[in-house]
């Protein structure tokens, strides 16, 4: 056997198993890449939301980082939830070191998380400031909802034009891509995600599904977008494959506890129901 691609996120877990470290490993797995994790904070979580929050000792981070670059090698890495100005800061020196990052080999893709979809906060908010001045100039691409977008640039986008406003707002803090995701834009009968070199727009739209089962949805597209690029794919492949990931995966997404269930992978292993049985 040859080893496959590998890709590392750099994340936060989810107890509940729906988004965070957990979902990034089982996307990585689906999309034929192998899996590592530079562990940030331990959420204390269910379907219902976020109780409690550890972090991670910045330098506990940047040691993970460092550790599987420098042995295993790294084709391609992600960032989800970073909990503390701190730990950006200890990433973004790890990054330098193993050149992981817009001016390294490896690319990195950077998802802004902020907050769960319940509203808990996974990011302290003095760390914005460390997101976009030492994060966002070292990443390749990165990916922000429309709730991000409006904590990282204050504009309120209501329309696909200002979705486009948006995209050059955020351009301008030095990432080579940005992908401004409209999942969020609740009037828009389709979901179009909006993705920008500084130059040119690509439109990647796709149909809006009514389903309330979408934890870990941003996380699932990040790291299929990674899993791409760790296989060698250009960045508008890349994102095209995320698309088509997610679109596929939250049609299979599943309700858990009594809250909010994820999206789900599972239409890669189309025999897993059956498997064991
Ligand atoms: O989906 C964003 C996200 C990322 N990482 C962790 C999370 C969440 C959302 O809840 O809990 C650990």
């Amino acid at each position: 056997m040859t080893t496959p691609p590998r890709a590392l996120t750099i994340a936060g877990s989810d107890s509940g198993g729906g988004a965070g470290i957990q979902a990034d490993l089982r996307t990585f797995f689906a999309c034929g890449v192998h899996g590592m994790t530079a562990l940030t904070a331990v959420t204390v979580q269910n379907s219902l939301g976020v109780t409690g929050v550890h972090t991670i000792p910045p330098e506990v981070v940047a040691g993970q980082i460092e550790v599987v670059a420098t042995d295993i090698g790294v084709q391609a890495a992600k960032t989800g939830m970073l909990a503390t100005a701190d730990i950006i800061t200890a990433v973004a020196g790890a990054c330098d070191r193993v050149h992981i990052g817009r001016d390294g080999r490896t690319p990195l893709v950077v998802d802004p998380v902020s907050a769960s979809m319940h509203g808990d906060p996974l990011l302290a908010a003095d760390a914005l400031d460390a997101l976009r001045g030492e994060l966002f100039p070292r990443a390749t691409l990165v990916t922000p909802n429309l709730d991000e977008v409006r904590l990282l640039t204050g504009i309120e986008v209501r329309s696909r034009a200002e979705q486009r406003d948006a995209a050059r707002a955020l351009a301008e803090y030095g990432s080579r891509w940005v992908l401004v995701k409209g999942g969020h834009l609740w009037d828009d009968p389709e979901c179009l995600d909006l993705l920008y070199d500084g130059s040119e727009f690509t439109e990647f739209v796709g149909p809006r599904y009514a389903v309330k089962h979408t934890h870990g949805s941003g996380d699932t597209l990040a790291s299929t977008i990674t899993s791409a690029l760790a296989k060698g794919a250009d960045m508008i492949s890349a994102v095209r494959a995320g698309k088509d990931f997610i679109v596929r995966s939250v049609r299979d997404a599943y309700p858990l506890g009594s809250g909010v269930g994820p999206v789900s992978p599972r239409w890669r292993l189309p025999d897993a129901d059956t498997f064991l049985t």
